[in-house]
């Protein structure tokens, strides 16, 4: 095994085992193009259990976020259909190191999206948006990491929750979001957190897919990060988040 790959098995051994592990970049300084090798060996070997890449997910496009978790660069990570939780169901704690969860937008493409596009073409080529959450859960000790530890950890994927589709016309530009913990608001926020307009993230997780040889393509989602910081999840809770104009998404922790 190359040094990366030994990486990339302590990382989704960790994510897959829900164990909390020391930063990689303590032991092995990683530069950014190995983390995301290292991300990318991960991803094989969930591919080698039988998991599906289904889309991408970018980080730290909002200042909330980076102000919370102390980077201030976009990242970039892949899921696989084994991330999903279908809406309304619940999720058990014990499969997780130290979840927390965003309130996010989601794209699913009707077409492939070429590297460089404007915002009008993107759109053109989404089939859907939806309201989305997404849980997070760094596999590193205390959820604190650098840049290259948490590029390495696939950017804290862990599981998605998709909401109603709606038609891609709608404006996603100032759509208010508020996820509230057992019906009390915990967070707040606006789709314009999102690099000021979600589909900016679209335009940038294009480029970036690309330019790492998976360009992205039709049936492929794209969650385009945390409008606000994230919020610890607890036992029993009822999440649930609204978007103005797009509707509701809810799952449920078991006790
Ligand atoms: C990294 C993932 C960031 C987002 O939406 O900004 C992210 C983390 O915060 O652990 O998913
Ligand atoms: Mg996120």
């Amino acid at each position: 095994m190359t040094d990366l790959a030994m990486l990339a098995e302590r990382v989704d051994s960790a994510a897959h085992d829900a164990r909390a592990i020391a930063q990689l970049s303590l032991e092995h300084p990683l530069t950014l193009p190995e983390a995301y090798e290292v991300q990318r060996l991960s991803i094989d070997r969930r591919r080698a259990r039988g998991e599906r890449r289904c889309g991408i997910k970018m980080g730290f496009t909002s200042r909330a976020k980076m102000v919370q978790m102390g980077i201030a660069d976009v990242i970039w990570g892949r899921l696989t259909d084994r991330m999903r939780v279908e809406e309304g169901s619940a999720i058990e704690l014990a499969a997780f190191v130290h979840p927390r969860v965003e309130p996010e937008i989601a794209f699913v493409l009707g077409r492939d999206l070429p590297r460089v596009v404007s915002a009008a073409a993107a759109i053109a080529c989404v089939e859907a948006i939806a309201p989305a959450l997404e849980i997070i859960d760094s596999r590193y000790q205390a959820f604190k990491f650098s840049l290259a530890d948490v590029v390495a950890d696939n950017a804290s994927s862990s599981a998605f929750v998709l909401g109603p589709w709606s038609a891609p016309r709608t404006d996603v530009a100032n759509l208010g979001m508020i996820v509230d913990f057992d019906q009390r608001p915990v967070e707040i926020g606006s789709s314009a957190a999102i690099l000021g307009h979600p589909v900016r993230s679209l335009i940038a997780a294009a480029r970036l897919a690309s330019d790492a040889g998976e360009p992205l393509r039709a049936g492929d989602i794209v969650m385009a990060g945390g409008a606000t910081a994230a919020t610890t999840l607890r036992r029993g809770v009822h999440v649930h988040l609204a978007v103005e104009a797009l509707g509701h998404v809810e799952f449920r922790v078991k006790e």
